[in-house]
């Protein structure tokens, strides 16, 4: 089946009827029915399929081996997601391995389908949680404990989906038999529109972080309440955020979101207690912490200014990642010449790059927008990215 063809079979599993677009998060009924999808599509190839002690799934065609030329990306979504991030990379990849496997072609190394668990954080609020457990780069006992927004810690997610949490953690054994990682990927920008382009190879990543910001103050009644007597958190965490905005319009390149900002209670006749605000910050360079502790120096000074207290935490940081410079000249040689891209979306290629020699290869995406229902690409562009992974999965398994 094409790799169009595979994402329409999927185009209504995880569907977010209040949100729009998909809401796909680790272990949930969505993300479930797509393992459930991706292991029977693989199982339909001949591979053979296997869930890891993180929860990542590896299809493998022939036998697990040495220098395996992995392709792959994850399934799960951001809340109110698109339909391409993710599933694209895991649809594109079958794709290829039936076109290979139709011309006849068989890989001279051992070659996997690798399927991350919550790239987008989108549950337990660390992203790349799969690849990151995977290699080592989080530890596994802050894992374990990384709960969901109802109180439920990773744990106990992964043991219900049948994982032990105490096998949770780097996993060298099966790090070691990657050779090379290549990840297709819908493109989260204008890029390829403006290049004229169907797709392009990823040669950087910006650096991306993830700070929680508590606010503290007075719980107490809308009404009865003067102004003067209050500690109203919600006042130190609009600040916040309107200082976001400012500090990131004067660092150069920088974004910075908050998208996520939970009051409690969350009564519209009661002033919050506590205020809890998200930020995502990504600089190229190395000035994504200095960035946050302006933010934070703001945060604090706003926040003494209404008789609160405000806590920052970093939940989650990756520097810089520049893809592998072989990899990415070869696919480049291989597929004729496509543009180069940069990218300020984080993946698990970008995680995985740190350990071994990983690449990327992007589909245009005409409306330039991600993280979001409009996310999209035309059928035409996603095969040609199908045929164009197939043709370098082909080459790097000679
Ligand atoms: O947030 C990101 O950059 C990616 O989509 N996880
Ligand atoms: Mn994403
Ligand atoms: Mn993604």
């Amino acid at each position: 089946m094409t790799a169009s063809s595979l994402l329409e079979e999927i185009s209504d599993v995880g569907r977010d009827p209040k949100r729009g677009g998909y809401s796909r998060h680790a272990f949930d009924a969505g993300e479930t029915e797509l393992r459930a999808w991706f292991v029977e599509r693989a199982g339909r190839l001949g591979l053979g399929v296997e869930t890891d002690r993180n929860g990542n799934i590896w299809a493998w065609w022939g036998t697990p081996g040495p220098d395996a030329v992995v392709t792959g990306s994850h399934l799960d979504s951001v809340p109110g997601g698109g339909a391409f991030d993710g599933p694209l990379g895991v649809a594109s990849a079958l794709d290829a391995v039936e076109i290979l496997q139709a011309k006849g072609f068989r890989p001279a190394k051992p070659f996997a389908v690798a399927v991350f668990a919550e790239e987008e954080g989108g549950r337990f609020g660390v992203p790349c949680l799969g690849s990151r457990l995977l290699t080592g780069t989080i530890d596994a006992d802050k894992a374990r404990n990384l709960r969901d927004p109802d109180g439920v810690t990773f744990a106990e997610a992964a043991a219900k989906s049948g994982l032990d949490p105490a096998r949770v953690g780097r996993d060298s054994e099966r790090l070691g038999l990657i050779g090379r990682f290549l990840e297709l990927h819908v493109e989260q920008g204008r890029g390829l529109i403006d290049l004229g382009s169907p797709i392009a190879v990823g040669n950087t990543v910006i650096a991306h972080g993830r700070w929680r910001f508590s606010f503290e103050g007075q719980g107490n009644h809308a009404g009865a309440t003067l102004i003067g007597d209050r500690r109203d958190p919600m006042i130190p965490a609009a600040e916040t955020v309107l200082a976001v905005r400012k500090l990131a319009r004067t660092t150069a390149d920088a974004r910075a979101t908050v998208g996520r900002l939970v009051p409690v209670p969350g009564g519209t006749n009661v002033i919050a207690s506590t205020v809890d605000l998200w930020l995502d910050a990504r600089v190229p360079g190395t000035d994504t912490p200095e960035l946050v502790a302006e933010i934070a120096k703001l945060a604090e000074e706003a926040a003494g200014q209404e008789g609160c207290r405000v806590e920052v935490t970093r939940e989650s940081y990756s520097d810089d990642v520049i893809f592998d410079d072989a990899l990415r000249r070869d696919l480049g040689t291989w597929l004729g010449g496509p543009p180069e891209l940069p990218t300020g979306a984080g993946h698990d290629a970008a995680i995985l790059a740190g350990f071994v020699p990983s690449g990327m290869l992007y589909v245009r995406n005409p409306t330039g927008i991600s993280h979001s229902p409009e996310e999209f690409s035309e059928a035409e562009d996603v095969d040609h990215g199908a045929r164009a992974l197939a043709d370098a999965l082909e080459k790097l398994s000679t």
